[in-house]
């Protein structure tokens, strides 16, 4: 569906070449011969062995023996879709990239989310971090922003990352656990390796536990740099804002979440953009002068550091929609390879020790998750630019290359390919100024490892703070080993001693006896309190059983639907629900399947006393959404199911007479997200 309502692009024109519809054809082999027969090996007799000489059953046993490849080593868990980005005006001043100069230009992009730490089959609403690539085919090449949705990182040097990885993995002589940090590796690795202070602040944050891959921000992370036609070099950070805003779920929701849905990202994902609801994102820069590199209390080099919004605003200079989903995920999603080295003109790299190492890993992976050197022959992979070089043979090698030349430089071929200049597009490293000796060493400016964390925790909103006390208590209440629980409660002392204190007594550790980091700032950008609140495609269940007033329900359905909030009716059985007017409702799903944690807001329009089972499911569909802070409304005879244990009493629950005041309420506690300062009975 979403094919038809996709205006085409340049990539789109690619993959279309590449794009098979086998529906309505006769079966062949992949030699092109047309199969007879498949449902029978080809047998000595009908009850006699297996032949050899079946060339057919070969063929397609041994496909199928080779249809895995090794999963991702981190980020297995994914999923993407195609769409465009256009810049909002020319960054001429900054960057010569050509994408990001002409306000007409649509580029064609791939963007992939995913977990860091689970496997490819994991539930993906795990606390972890998010990956947030992107893809832009544009014409000077692609240009890959691999980021997270957690602007640092847990360590400031590459060479760390297989030990970081490794402890945060699932244990090695057992497996356990799947997709989660709550173990004693990951933990031991926090306290023994303290840089990891501040990101894990943001992993024990709401942050980690998104609503939706479209209410998540991204980050590049590292520090990179533009640079401009005259090469002048000016450092930036970038940033991905979620048109719908920032938003999470609570814990005990996801957790429950990933077994009542572990597809719930993706699937919000591919309906969203089945529906035309198409996800949008604005790329924003923070954008500081090559002078001011030292202008601060932390080295911007660090990758353990945020620039403050509040310091160095984010200029939002463009926006992404996504808008097809894939037609194949093997073939796209599991196939596309990122690569944070995938650079166009205009774009280059910081010192930044991090991103250093990772301009090795992402080809050196892809060598072996997809079996050779020639992945970026791979549709998904492939530029929409032109691409010639004398790299020739390989593994699964595509490209038939004409003529006798590999190799230069060369008379037999005019020198050719050639080198192209500066003003031919050729790429030119930024020619900073490096001098030093060789040292295995980390810079002082990189020390303070405590700083921002206590920032993230100041600029946190009481509930937030909650959440994270939570978080902390519950990973550390995991662990088995106690003197570990107590190496991370006396870190985090360092952090906050409000957070420290509160975790110790929840997993019965010592109360640490230092002193935080003192620093008494705080970043309003960085609470989820402050996001964009808006209405829009949230999902609402609608409790109903029959003889409903059918005018007034119609009435409020009509509403939700002109703000793009999306009703659907829940019933105690499959079928048609008969309200009075002769209003019919058709129900989507039953309590068996479908629960409160897959919708954002309930509405109650039956209370249905008489049917025992209706009423008890119904109450505790609404309890339970109610004890994770979403709104609830009522009309009708549904009021006396939210009067039990005085939930109508409570924020964020609206009952009222009048169908349009209900509706307008009911809408606003919707946008609200969540109504934490609600008491959960
Ligand atoms: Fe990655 N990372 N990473 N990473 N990363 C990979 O590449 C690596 C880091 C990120 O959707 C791997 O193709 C090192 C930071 C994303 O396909 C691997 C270091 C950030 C994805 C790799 C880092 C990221 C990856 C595994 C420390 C945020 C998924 C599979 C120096 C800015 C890409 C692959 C996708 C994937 C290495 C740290 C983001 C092994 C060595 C910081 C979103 O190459």
């Amino acid at each position: 569906m979403s094919d038809e309502r996709n205006q085409t692009n340049s990539k789109q024109e690619q993959l279309k070449e590449h794009t098979r519809d086998d529906q309505g054809k006769k079966l062949t082999t992949n030699q092109g011969l047309k199969v007879s027969e498949d449902e029978f090996s080809l047998k000595a007799g009908t009850r006699g062995p297996t032949l050899m000489e079946d060339f057919h059953f070969r063929e397609k046993m041994t496909h199928f023996d080779h249809e895995r490849i090794p999963e991702r080593i981190v980020h297995a868990r994914g999923f993407a879709a195609h769409g465009e980005f256009e810049v909002y005006e020319s960054m001429k001043e900054y960057t010569k990239a050509g994408f990001l100069q002409n306000p007409e230009k649509k580029t064609p992009v791939f963007v992939r989310f995913s977990t860091v730490a689970g496997s490819r089959g994991s539930g993906e609403l795990a606390r972890d971090a998010r990956g947030f690539s992107t893809k832009f085919y544009t014409e000077e090449g692609n240009y890959d922003l691999v980021g997270n949705n957690i602007p640092v990182f847990f360590i400031q040097d590459a060479i760390k990352f297989p030990d970081l990885v490794h402890a945060l993995k699932p244990e090695p002589h057992n497996e356990i656990p799947q997709a989660a940090s709550a173990h004693d590796t990951f933990w031991d690795f926090v306290a023994n390796n303290q840089e990891s202070a501040h990101m894990v602040m943001w992993a024990m944050s709401d942050r980690a536990i998104p609503r939706s891959f479209r209410m998540m921000e991204g980050f590049g992370v590292h520090t990179f740099r533009f640079v401009n036609e005259e090469g002048k070099s000016h450092f930036v950070k970038f940033h991905w804002k979620p048109v719908l805003g920032t938003h999470s779920v609570v814990w005990d929701e996801a957790q429950k979440l990933n077994g009542k849905d572990p597809d719930f990202h993706r699937r919000d994902l591919w309906e969203a953009i089945e529906n035309g609801d198409y996800p949008e994102y604005e790329l924003g820069v923070q954008i500081l002068p090559e002078e001011d590199e030292f202008k601060f209390d932390f080295d911007i080099l660090d990758p353990t550091k945020l620039w403050p919004e509040e310091d160095i605003p984010v200029k939002l200079i463009g926006k992404m929609t996504l808008n097809r989903n894939v037609d194949n995920v093997f073939a796209e999603t599991e196939q596309v390879a990122f690569h944070p080295g995938h650079v166009v003109p205009g774009i280059d790299f910081s010192n930044d020790p991090l991103l250093q190492g990772r301009l090795f890993s992402y080809t050196d992976t892809q060598l072996s998750r997809l079996g050779g050197p020639n992945f970026h022959e791979l549709p998904i992979n492939r530029p929409v630019c032109p691409f010639h070089n004398n790299q020739r043979d390989g593994i699964g090698r595509q490209t038939i290359n004409k003529g006798q030349v590999s190799y230069h430089n060369n008379s037999l071929a005019a020198n050719t390919p050639e080198p192209a200049s500066e003003s031919e597009g050729g790429y030119k490293h930024y020619q900073e100024k490096m001098e030093g000796h060789k040292v295995r060493a980390r810079s002082d400016s990189f020390k303070d490892h405590f700083s921002q964390a206590t920032l993230f925790w100041n600029s946190m909103s009481k509930p937030e703070k909650d959440h994270m006390t939570n978080a902390f208590s519950f990973e550390l209440g995991k662990l088995e080993n106690a003197s570990v629980q107590q190496q991370v409660v006396d870190m985090f002392g360092n952090v906050s001693m409000e957070l420290a204190t509160n975790v110790a007594y929840a997993v019965g550790a010592n109360t640490p006896n230092g002193e935080d980091s003192g620093v008494t700032k705080s970043s309003p950008a960085l609470s989820q309190e402050n996001t964009k609140k808006k209405p829009d495609t949230r999902k609402v269940a609608v409790i109903v059983h029959s003889d409903f007033n059918g005018e007034k329900v119609r009435g409020v359905l009509t509403r939700l639907k002109a703000d793009n909030i999306q009703p659907e009716i829940l019933s105690g059985r499959l079928g048609i629900v008969k309200g009075s007017e002769g209003i019919e409702l058709e129900v989507d799903h039953t309590f068996l399947t479908a629960d409160s944690v897959l919708f954002d807001a309930v509405y109650v329009v039956s209370d249905a006393k008489e049917d025992k089972a209706f009423y008890k499911q119904a109450s505790y569909f609404i309890h339970e959404a109610f004890s994770h802070f979403k709104p609830l409304g009522a009309t009708g005879e549904g009021k006396k199911l939210l009067k039990q244990d005085h939930i109508e009493k409570s924020p964020g629950v609206v009952i009222d007479e009048d169908t349009e005041e209900f509706a307008t309420n009911f809408i606003q506690a919707i946008s609200a997200h969540r109504h934490w300062d609600r008491e959960v009975v």
